[in-house]
Order: C-alpha cells, then sequence, then structure tokens
C-alpha cells in the first residue's frame, strides 16, 4: 500500500462501562497491527476511561469539540481538554454534527483550525446527502466541503490530517456506497486536492470511506486504490471490527 492503512472506530453515542470493557478487551487482544493505524472514538465522557485502558499503540479520538480553549460554552468540550486527558485525535464535522446539530462548513472549518493549533490529528468528515448524489451533485457538495477544510489546514499540518468521505446515505443504513462509488469519489478528491493544495498532499492524505462498512464488505472496499481505510460506526462496537481491521494488514 501506498499510504498506511487506518481503521476507525466511531462510538457515536453507545456504550456504557461494562460494554466498552468488552470492547477494549477485543481491540488490546487483536487489532494492535504493525501495518494498519487504528483510533476509536468514544463518548467524551469515556475518554479518559478508554485511554488509561487500552494498549497504547491504538489511538483514542474525540468525536466532536469546539473551536475555542474554554469558556461559557455549555456542553461542550475543547480541543484542548481531549489533549489533556492523553487522547491525540478528534473527528470533525461527521454527518451526524452537520445534520442533527446543524454545524456549517465555516464552522467546521473553525474546528479544523483550532484542533490543529493544539496539537490534535484530526479526521474531518464530508459527504453527500442522497438527493444530492441523485441531483448529480456529489463533486460540488464534498468539494465545498473540502474548501472550508483546506482553507483552514497550514502546509505543515497535513501530516496530522486524515479525511473521511462519508455518503449520508450510507450512514447506518446497511446500504454501503459501492467499492466503485466510492473509489470514484476518493480519486475525484484526490484530483482535486493535487490542484487546490499539492500533489503532494494528494498523494499522501489518506482518505476514509465511512457509511455502513461490515466485515462483509470492507475487503473489496479497502481493495480499491484510492481508499485507505475505513470510518466504522455500528459494526466498530462488536467483533467485526477486528475483521475490518485486518481487511487493509
Ligand atoms: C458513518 C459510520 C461511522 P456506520 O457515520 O462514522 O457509521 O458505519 O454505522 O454507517
Amino acid at each position: 500500500r501506498q499510504r498506511k492503512f487506518f481503521a476507525g472506530g466511531n462510538w457515536k453515542m453507545n456504550g456504557n462501562k461494562k460494554g466498552i470493557d468488552d470492547i477494549i478487551h477485543f481491540l488490546n487482544a487483536d487489532c494492535v497491527d504493525p501495518n494498519v493505524e487504528v483510533v476509536v472514538a468514544p463518548p467524551a465522557v469515556y475518554l479518559e476511561y478508554v485511554r488509561q485502558k487500552l494498549n497504547p499503540q491504538i489511538g483514542v479520538a474525540g468525536q466532536n469539540c469546539y473551536k475555542v480553549a474554554s469558556g461559557a460554552f455549555t456542553g461542550d468540550i475543547s480541543a484542548d481538554m481531549i489533549k489533556d486527558v492523553s487522547c491525540n485525535w478528534v473527528i470533525l464535522g461527521h454527518s451526524e454534527r452537520r445534520n442533527v446539530f446543524g454545524e456549517s462548513d465555516k464552522l467546521i472549518g473553525e474546528k479544523v483550525k483550532y484542533a490543529l493549533s493544539v496539537g490534535l490529528n484530526v479526521l474531518p468528515c464530508i459527504g453527500e446527502k442522497l438527493e444530492e448524489r441523485e441531483a448529480g451533485k456529489t463533486e460540488e457538495v464534498v468539494f465545498r466541503q473540502m474548501q472550508a477544510i483546506i482553507d483552514n489546514i497550514s502546509p505543515n499540518e497535513w501530516n496530522r490530517v486524515v479525511i473521511a468521505y462519508e455518503p449520508v446515505w450510507a450512514i447506518g443504513t446497511g446500504k454501503n456506497a459501492t467499492p466503485e462509488q466510492a473509489q470514484e469519489v476518493h480519486k475525484g478528491l484526490r484530483n482535486w486536492l493535487s490542484k487546490k493544495v499539492s500533489s503532494e498532499v494528494a498523494e499522501k492524505v489518506r482518505i476514509l470511506y465511512g457509511g455502513s462498512v461490515t466485515a462483509a464488505n470492507c475487503n473489496d472496499l479497502a481493495a480499491k486504490p484510492d481508499i485507505d481505510g475505513f470510518l466504522v460506526g455500528g459494526a466498530s462496537l462488536k467483533k467485526d471490527f477486528i475483521t475490518i481491521v485486518k481487511s487493509g494488514s
């Protein structure tokens, strides 16, 4: 592989200590692989708990954070806090943040900028809705979302960015994009990045696919040249995640 395979587990708003202990057990036993970078994103209240129990070779991510260090922002957490509990990653702009909580491209860009400035690795997410795909607007939408992100990344920060392409119609629906559909968008994104940023960044940056990735479909998706890994929701709570990690090995 040209780029190190990446397997992200986005637990979303799921789990409790007992269930998390079970997940940590199979992660530590079976998901440490020199060929695959593994990062899991527990709910914020469990970040420190997971970080303390997980093999240090597995990364831990926040699922979201705000764009400043601290202040009167009830209910939110900061990138600084994620770092303070020894976690190095944050997912930003997940489609549920965009579509359930109304986050704009602009806000997501500001969050990316701030999280990078404090030293976190960031996983910005992009993806079109079903009606946008059906109207032939997939590229228009994902390029617009990407523009707001790349405007906030300095050249020396790109090595701390991993992009996730997650078509909204494939998220949690059991209807994954076909390997061909995902490959087409990933390749389009890489071409676009080579024009808008640099050919070096386009070649090096990892672009993950997310949306109903399972143990059954991961191998075919992972075989595509521009798919550098996965951001996995539902299946990351189960032992199926081991199979998904291994698909990149
Ligand atoms: C997409 C994905 C994880 P799922 O949101 O980010 O979730 O695999 O459940 O579709």
